[in-house]
């Protein structure tokens, strides 16, 4: 299968203020489109073409970079898309709160957490909740990593690249995270990607 970019889920104003048209169409029009045309170029050829792009991305790892980072990436997009909604942030679906005080701690800790780890990502990268072998963690990884590498389902992750907050946030990575959790996540999808990987 080739990639292929979808629209966005969402009116290009309808994240603002929090993320703003100008952010959102660079981000989805431009640099995701280029993960796009980049991945099905480097994929042909290979032994990963016709794979599910699941494949692609852990196959792919340690073995053709070029074609992981592209992948990788276009994974992450796909998903980050969804990871935010209009009027976002707000309750979390009871099962998957319930997970989260369980393995985390608390809802609290879980955001300091999750924030923390999209702070301190040196660079460029991402910042995750996954659930492996069973247990909720929170993860950070460079570049186009995800947690799929490592065993682990990601069910929600936030793009820490500067070209996600840049226009928006400038150097202010922090509010950008905050803003993110508190009014951006979908949770609903959260919690369908949770009830999928249990
Ligand atoms: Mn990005």
């Amino acid at each position: 299968m080739s990639f292929t970019l979808p629209d966005l889920p969402y009116s290009y104003d309808s994240l603002a203020p929090y993320m703003s048209r100008e952010t959102l169409e660079y981000h989805h029009d431009k640099h995701h489109l280029a993960y796009v045309n980049n991945g099905n170029n480097l994929l042909k050829g290979t032994e990963f073409e016709g794979k599910s792009l699941e494949e692609v991305v852990k196959g792919a790892y340690g073995k053709n970079a070029g074609l992981f980072n592209n992948a990788g990436q276009h994974y992450n997009h796909l998903h980050f898309w969804n990871w935010m909604k209009p009027n976002g942030g707000g309750a979390i679906p009871g099962e998957l709160e319930k997970k989260i005080i369980e393995d985390i701690g608390s809802v609290e800790k879980f955001k300091e957490d999750f924030i923390a780890a999209g702070t301190t990502q040196f660079g460029s990268g991402w910042a995750w909740l996954s659930l492996k072998d069973g247990k909720l963690e929170v993860t950070k990884s460079a570049n186009g990593e995800n947690p799929l590498i490592h065993g682990a389902t990601p069910i929600l992750g936030v793009d820490v690249w500067e070209h996600s907050y840049y226009i928006d946030y400038r150097n202010r990575r922090p509010d950008y995270l905050k803003a993110f959790i508190d009014h951006m996540v979908n949770w609903e999808y959260v919690a369908e990607l949770y009830s999928k990987a249990v």
